[in-house]
């Protein structure tokens, strides 16, 4: 149990919990990237990659499911709408070559995750065109198929989204909890607000716990199970 979940305690349905690792990719996280691109100070986001990794290395070693999603579009940007792409500046929108590719393309350097937290095989790994992960994407079907009920979420940003696939999530029947060091925004204030946001009225959307608090409330690591 998670003793110090917010706004109460999160029972770890053990082995039915998914580590969902939300866009940690270059794109958003390098200084050479799409976040970057858009104006943003990148480094609030690497603070992030850490708190992840230890989150991985638990679910490995538990041998529990691990999903990665990554915000991308087709080359042709057939998935990518103008309501999308007609933000910031029109010289540097998805699709336009940069430092690592075309921004936000799939198959493109800057379209990866970040080495650190890289996936390994066995793990989903789901493109996304949308901010939600279940949007266009066979995410719920993963899941499903996985036996997963619970959702333990990473990633960035908190505010767009991270906050927009666990409000997705909620709808469709998983519980979610947001680990609070392993999320991050271009903006340390938004990521407060979204955090109180989620756990305000009795959990409308979820819970949040620091990374500590969900580390102890892992059951031991079984003989043999992952990596
Ligand atoms: C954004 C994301 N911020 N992964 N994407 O555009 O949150």
């Amino acid at each position: 149990m998670v003793t110090d979940a917010r706004p109460f305690e999160f029972v770890l349905a053990a082995g039915h919990a998914a580590l969902v690792v939300i866009d940690m990719q270059r794109d958003f996280i390098e200084p050479d990237g799409f976040g970057a691109a858009l104006g943003n100070d990148v480094r609030h986001l690497a603070a992030a990659i850490g708190p992840t990794r230890a989150l991985l290395e638990a679910w490995r070693a538990r041998g529990w499911p691990v999903v990665h999603t990554r915000e991308s579009h087709a080359p042709d940007l057939s998935d990518c709408p103008p309501s999308k792409r007609d933000r910031g500046q029109p010289a540097l929108r998805i699709g336009d070559p940069g430092p690592m590719g075309r921004l936000l393309v799939r198959g493109e350097p800057g379209c990866e995750i970040v080495p650190a937290l890289a996936p390994v095989p066995g793990e989903a790994v789901i493109d996304k065109p949308g901010k939600g992960a279940f949007h266009a994407t066979p995410l719920e079907a993963v899941l499903r198929g996985l036996g997963v009920t619970q959702l333990v979420i990473a990633g960035v940003t908190t505010e767009v989204c991270v906050q927009t696939t666990m409000r997705e999530a909620n709808d469709r029947g998983f519980d979610c909890l947001l680990v609070e060091e392993a999320t991050a925004s271009y903006f340390p204030e938004f990521k407060r607000a979204t955090i109180d946001m989620i756990v305000a009225q009795g959990g409308i959307v979820g819970w949040a716990a620091p990374l500590a608090s969900v580390l102890a409330a892992l059951p031991a690591p079984a003989a043999g199970a992952g990596g």
